[in-house]
């Protein structure tokens, strides 16, 4: 029976049996009264446990990743050096929530072991909890166990998660692989590497309180857990579970990368025991989210890798093996566990980079620890200073537990106290700085660039645009924000036309959400955001951007170096850049040109982008000099500053640009180009809107509803909107000049009533008409019925106008002057034909006498 064969035959059976089958939870429990990672399948159902949530099955079984390195159920000392023991394990169970209790849970372990998995029911020993008689009668009387096998124990026998939270009495079925495996006895005394335990059976009754009294449980329920690699171990009869299916191939990796055989030599063989073992607990801890740091969980991921490459160094390996190794661990179990395949970057960048760190200052530290141990044993210390142990975790990364190790091997403790002590000191001091920043200036960036060197930029690729990195500064920004300084980011800073990324910087005390990035010095990369907790220098962060965002910039991006290749194409070499901002959004693109490009000039460039996009090509990017980039024929962008490294990008058969921005890898994915606007922005420089990917589709999208929209408003189909148009447009020109026609003859009635009812000078008020209006109406009245001259006036709104038709005498332009001061305006025209305009209404009629007065007088 292999691995897989043996996850489903213990599931399976107590599906048969009505379980539901759950998946496995998180390495990161979320019930607060979890321990600090997965240590027992029973930790997700916690909450049906203490009765606080009804259950919405009664039974479950599971196969569940654990880890146990901290707290009540740390094992780690004896990883490697025993036969069964293991930070990393998988644990088989099944669980009853207040549903069914010994007298099922004990009978169904048995037929388990003895039936499907086929195991020797003479070889198998049991332990039950010292008065626990109900337990060992089930044994003996159902089961039929001789009574000879079934002994009791105290403490082992008392299964609890953690210092608190559910607990109750269990009963441990072992297995006794023969006298090779050591001394007799049973499982109480005899050897515990002869007498395997391969499962434990709890009976959770209680709550153990803070005070250490137990509470009990509103009802008794099942909890059991049978270890993975040990069951496996004796099905697959190997010695240990390191020769297992499940182990032994990742040694076999260990071994290559260390060229030592396994099993020639112990002190070896625990080396590569623990590189396996640690390849499994730290690759699956990164990839359910922890990140090494110096405090929590991520503090005990950095244990992990570090006490692996310190086994590594001490071998004499000095290349690079974590990343490997976690390669090794997904392999054998990516099947089971998607998430270390599908996370392996990430995983191996993690390790890369702790392993890279942890060895720069790994070789000053140990001569550090060797002298203050010389020192140690010369003076007959009773331990190791705790100030050397925190310098040794300050300055040199070294986790105590590690020194603790190292100093044990030379007989001396260290002063935890005292090393306690210290810490607690600069924790203090931390948080202390961190709420008193400086005040960013110029100075203040200078210093960062000087202590870490330019911000590395690692985020062109999407595996790349999650990484972990170190915060190496943190400055106060403008309202309550932060900017915060990384070692290497995946974070694109504003520049070159590209906006800077958004997203996350998340380490082990705070979160911060990045709303911009700039580079406010060349080469150094701020990271402007708001902070929610606590971020400290020289923490370790797992900085992530927003992907869908910069998708579709880069996407604009590359579809900036089409524009500019079809434009040139098109309009003619000419054309240069002459400004550019590539947002998610849109793509702005400024260029000379004398003129506003044609219609069909613009479609033609439209096309030949879309061509290149189609020819799919890979964006390619060389590293050359300018001289050279030059001498291929890149363009270069006027106002770009350029290194003695430049970075040509090749776009297609048409675009070879100089560029540090982000572009996407084949021009299939910039999607549909369309642009949106061209215009003019001052003497020969016009201006480009587009849009590519997404927006493009929204964009076109859109306007098919508008044009479907039309054409239901003209009662047509969208391909006749432009001939109903025409119609529509023809037949309104139709109805203007019938309207004109109609307004000329009631023109002419009118002024022909104005010039009988008048002698040779006609003065008339005809409110509700404009200055042109009244003009064409005088202009008609003249030389009716032999008049000389006429004036009409008239409010219209909150206007008044005045005209003035004369024939020359008197004239006309100084009469309108001379009214339109009485409303309190101007005028102005021929001498023969005038308009005033005013914004007094009521100097009207004062001005129409005034007009009167001075015709009459002539
Ligand atoms: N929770 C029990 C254990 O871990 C089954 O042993």
């Amino acid at each position: 029976m292999d691995a897989n064969q043996l996850r489903s035959t213990f599931t399976g059976f107590f599906v048969e049996r009505q379980h539901r089958l759950v998946p496995s939870a998180s390495l990161i429990p979320t019930d607060r009264r979890a321990p600090l990672f997965t240590n027992a399948g029973m930790n997700q159902f916690i909450p049906y446990f203490m009765g606080d949530e009804v259950p919405p099955f009664r039974r479950a079984t599971s196969v569940q990743k654990c880890v146990r390195v901290r707290g009540k159920h740390d094992d780690i000392d004896m990883v490697g050096r025993t036969t069964r023991h293991l930070s990393f394990f998988e644990m088989l169970g099944n669980f009853s929530f207040g549903d069914y209790f010994k007298d099922q849970a004990i009978p169904w372990a048995w037929e388990l072991l003895t039936g499907p998995l086929g195991l020797d029911g003479d070889r198998i020993w049991i332990t039950v909890y010292t008065d626990d008689d109900e337990a060992e009668q089930i044994w003996r009387d159902v089961v039929g166990v001789p009574h000879e096998r079934i002994q009791r124990t105290g403490e082992d026998n008392f299964w609890e998660m953690g210092e608190t939270g559910p607990c109750g009495p269990c009963s441990e079925i072992h297995y006794d692989r023969g006298e090779a495996f050591g001394s007799p006895g049973g499982p109480a005394q005899g050897d515990g590497e002869r007498y395997v335990e391969i499962w434990n059976l709890v009976f959770t009754q209680y709550d153990r309180m803070a005070d250490g009294t137990l509470e009990p449980l509103p009802r008794p329920n099942i909890d059991t857990g049978s270890g993975f690699e040990r069951v496996l171990m004796v099905l697959e009869d190997v010695p240990s579970v390191w020769e297992t299916g499940a182990l032994r191939p990742i040694i076999a990796r260990a071994e290559a990368l260390c060229g030592r055989p396994y099993g020639e030599d112990p002190e070896t063989d625990v080396i590569l025991r623990v590189l396996a073992d640690h390849a499994r607990s730290t690759a699956f801890l990164i990839a359910d989210g922890v990140i090494p740091s110096n405090d929590g969980r991520g503090y005990v991921l950095r244990r992990l890798i570090r006490r692996a490459v310190l086994a590594a160094r001490r071998l004499g390996v000095e290349s690079r093996l974590t990343p490997s190794m976690a390669e090794g661990a997904a392999e054998v179990m990516g099947d089971t566990y998607p998430a270390l395949r599908d996370q392996l970057s990430l995983i191996q960048s993690v390790l890369d980079r702790e392993e890279g760190g942890f060895d720069r200052t790994l070789r000053t530290g140990l001569s550090l620890l060797n002298e203050a141990l010389d020192e140690a044993r010369s003076g007959g210390a009773a331990a190791l200073p705790g100030e050397v142990a925190f310098r040794l975790h300050d300055t040199h990364g070294f986790p105590i537990e590690m020194t603790e190790e190292l100093a044990k091997e030379s007989g001396i403790p260290v002063d935890r106290a005292a090393f306690e002590a210290a810490m607690d000191e600069q924790r203090t001091r931390a948080r202390e700085a961190a709420r008193t920043p400086k005040v960013a200036d110029e100075s203040a960036y200078r210093a960062l660039l000087d202590a870490d060197g330019e911000t590395v930029f690692v985020g062109r690729r999407p595996d790349s645009y999650a990484v972990p990195a170190r915060v190496i500064g943190i400055l106060a920004g403008d309202k309550g924000t932060a900017e915060i300084f990384l070692d290497r980011t995946p974070f694109y800073a504003e520049g070159g036309g590209q906006v800077g990324d958004t997203g996350t910087i998340v380490t082990e005390t705070g979160r911060a959400e990045v709303f911009d990035t700039i580079a406010p010095v060349p080469g150094l990369s701020a990271h402007r955001a708001r902070v929610t907790g606590e971020i400290f220098v020289d923490q370790d962060a797992l900085a992530t951007i927003d992907a869908p965002r910069r998708e579709a910039i880069r996407r604009n991006h590359t579809g900036t170096h089409l524009l500019q290749a079809a434009l040139r194409a098109v309009l003619g070499d000419h054309v240069h850049q002459q400004g550019s901002s590539v947002g998610p959004d849109q793509l702005r693109f400024d260029f000379n040109h004398h003129q506003g490009p044609a219609a069909e000039e613009l479609a033609a460039v439209a096309e030949m982008v879309n061509k290149d996009v189609i020819g799919d090509d890979e964006v390619t990017t060389t590293e050359t000099t300018l001289a050279d980039a030059e001498a291929a024929g890149a363009m270069a962008n006027f106002g770009d500053k350029y290194g003695e490294v430049v970075r040509m990008v090749r776009a297609g058969p048409h675009s070879l640009e100089l560029c540090g921005g982000t572009h996407v890898h084949a021009l299939g994915q910039i999607g549909p180009m369309s642009i949106v606007s061209e215009s003019s922005i001052g003497a020969n420089t016009r201006r480009i809107f587009a849009v590519t990917g997404e927006g493009a589709i929204g964009r076109t999208l859109l306007r098919q509803r508008q044009i479907e929209d039309a054409a239901r408003l003209l009662r047509t189909e969208p391909d006749g909107v432009i001939e109903a148009l025409e119609r529509l447009l023809e037949r309104q020109r139709e109805a203007e000049r019938t309207l004109q026609g109609l307004r000329r003859n009631a023109l002419e009635q009118e002024a022909a009533g104005l010039a009988a009812a008048g002698g040779d000078v006609v003065v008339a008020r005809r409110d509700g008409l404009g200055a042109d209006e009244l003009r064409a109406l005088a202009q008609a009245v003249l030389g009716r019925d032999g008049v000389r001259a006429a004036v009409l006036g008239g409010v219209s709104g909150d206007k008044v106008a005045l005209a003035a038709a004369t024939g020359g005498t008197p004239d006309a332009v100084a009469l309108v002057k001379e009214l339109g001061a009485l409303v309190g305006g101007s005028g102005g025209g021929s001498a023969e034909l005038a308009v005033a305009g005013g914004r007094n209404p009521s100097g009207l009629d004062e001005a129409l006498n005034a007009a009167r007065r001075a015709l009459a007088s002539q």
